[in-house]
């Protein structure tokens, strides 16, 4: 089951029309803080969307949360935030290492996405060291545990107040 969650709109994000950051996140990380914490922390999703929408709004922007457990579904948001958003945060978790479809998505986009994994994948296991995420992005960040999502919502805000 999808899961969303909006925070409010600041006025002064309102006022300059800035359309909110989407935040993606995929397959499993509904179960975070529940299993592995010394990979991935004790911090659950709803912590994380919290935190990036404390962030957002102290920024006076918006941060669109949504995760999923399907890359079709996935593939649909960055769709939509063609359109409808000023920039894309997305862990697509172990579709990183598979999705050809969330590749061409992305590579779609003409607004600022950054990638981003809590652990360093380069640690990992081998089948974790490739991307399909990382060519069409503007940048990575990995191993920074959740502090990854609000640092790339600052970059994200740096690239679009240019
Ligand atoms: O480090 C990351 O953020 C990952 O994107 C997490 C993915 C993994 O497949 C990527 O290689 C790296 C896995 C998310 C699984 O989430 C869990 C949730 C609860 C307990 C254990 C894992």
């Amino acid at each position: 089951m999808a899961k969303k969650s909006v925070s409010a709109k600041s006025p002064a994000a309102q006022a300059k029309g800035v359309k909110p950051v989407y935040v993606l996140n995929g397959p499993n990380l509904n179960l975070l803080g529940l299993r592995e914490p010394e990979i991935y922390g004790r911090t659950s999703l709803a912590d994380i969307e919290k935190l990036v929408t404390a962030h957002a709004k102290a920024r006076g922007i918006t941060a669109l949360c949504l995760q999923s457990n399907h890359e079709g579904e996935l593939v649909t948001w960055i769709q939509e935030a063609r359109s409808m958003a000023s920039g894309v945060i997305i862990n697509a978790a172990a579709y990183s290492h598979t999705s050809v479809a969330i590749h061409d998505a992305l590579a779609m986009l003409d607004i600022p996405a950054v990638e981003v994994h809590i652990s360093n994948v380069y640690k990992r296991e081998e089948f974790r060291h490739y991307s399909f995420v990382s060519s069409v992005v503007k940048g990575v960040i990995c191993g920074l545990g959740v502090q990854g999502y609000t640092l790339a919502l600052d970059a994200i805000l740096a690239d679009i107040s240019k």
